[in-house]
């Protein structure tokens, strides 16, 4: 069987600049290397309160953005989270696998939940690396790429896979996660001592932000005392954010990024970085909008339900049986 590669983003909120360089920018190149299943994960997006037309937009927003960076829906499969059954049938089955010790140490869910009063922290939040890796194991995938803060979820799910092979013999595949070498955790512009995130948007750059509004951005960018560019994460946080987002949409290193700024002064490597954040951001929006226009993600994630549902439902037959429900049809 070819390599299968699956990743979700959750319409929590707009993207961001993290969103994009640790994940979105390079889906569209993962074709050559297997099968992509790539989703909107509308359910995990349930998982922190938000309004049904919110969700509902920034779901079609995300369909937008998968496509308007480059995904050739002939060749991957899109589809969202909550037209595949699956997943829910799944993550029922699989909760009873993972264990609430385990569940309660995901760095994830204490950041989060420690920003909430306890009597409103739902149960989804706190088992959401069990739907998590139901999303994983449903399409057999054996490539995860995600940004750094998803690693924790994708080894837990490499010990669900472990128990269950175990228990029940080799029927899942085992995922590994992949990480870009640059941009795996891009940082907030105003804090860069926190990764940039959808629900802390304070710092963050928007992937619908006016240009004007992104240069302003990173013009104003927290940078750090000195006068030399150079990246040291401890010392230079802000800095070595800037470098990391300019190396990252060059495609280059950050060595090779360093060497371009040698003898630059701040305010000119700020506008480098403004360039060419904003020369990728141009080209992305004006794809976005026409593919909103047109409503061209309708019928792709129409088909994409219509792939997903048959591979999603080989999976879940498989499990059941192994576990002992029976298949009645
Ligand atoms: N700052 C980041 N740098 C690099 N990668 C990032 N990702 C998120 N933030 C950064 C990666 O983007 C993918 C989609 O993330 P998600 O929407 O599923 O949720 P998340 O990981 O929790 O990201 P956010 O933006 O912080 O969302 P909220 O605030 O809604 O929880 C993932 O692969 C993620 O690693």
């Amino acid at each position: 069987m070819a390599e299968r590669i699956l990743t979700g983003i959750k319409p929590t909120g707009q993207l961001t600049l993290g969103n994009y360089i640790g994940v979105l920018k390079h889906l569209h190149k993962e074709v050559d290397r297997g099968e992509c299943f790539y989703f909107i994960a509308d359910l995990h997006a349930l998982t922190l309160p938000i309004e049904p037309e919110v969700l509902r937009q920034n779901s079609i927003d995300l369909a937008c953005f998968y496509l308007a960076a480059g995904l050739d829906p002939k060749k991957v499969t899109l589809f969202l989270q909550s037209s595949v059954s699956a997943h829910a049938e799944l993550n029922a089955i699989m909760q009873n696998y993972l264990y609430m010790g385990e569940l309660s140490r995901m760095t994830q869910f204490k950041d989060k939940s420690a920003k909430m009063k306890e009597n409103a922290i739902g149960l989804g939040l706190f088992a959401y690396p069990v739907l998590m890796a139901s999303d994983i194991i449903l399409y057999d995938a054996s490539i995860v790429p995600v940004g750094e803060d998803q690693i924790q979820h994708v080894e837990l799910t490499r010990d669900l896979v472990n128990r269950i092979n175990n228990r029940y013999g080799d029927i899942l595949t085992m995922p590994k996660a992949e990480m870009r070498k640059v941009g795996a955790r891009i940082m907030s512009l105003s804090d860069p001592t926190k990764k940039m995130s959808k629900s802390d948007p304070k710092g963050d750059i928007f992937l619908k932000d006016d240009l004007a509004v992104i240069r302003k951005k990173i013009m104003s960018a927290v940078t750090d005392s000195g006068s030399e560019v150079k990246y040291d994460v401890e010392n230079k946080p802000g800095i070595s954010n800037l470098l990391t987002i300019y190396a990252a949409l060059k495609e280059i290193s950050i060595e090779e990024a360093e060497k371009e700024f040698v003898n630059s002064r701040y305010g000119d490597f700020k506008k480098a970085v403004a360039d060419v954040v904003c020369a990728e951001m141009e080209v992305f929006q004006k794809k976005y909008r026409e593919i909103l226009e047109s409503k061209a993600y309708e019928e792709v994630l129409k088909e994409g339900a219509i792939k997903a549902n048959k591979i999603a439902n080989i999976t879940l037959k498989r499990v059941k049986k192994a576990v002992g429900l029976l298949n009645i049809d």
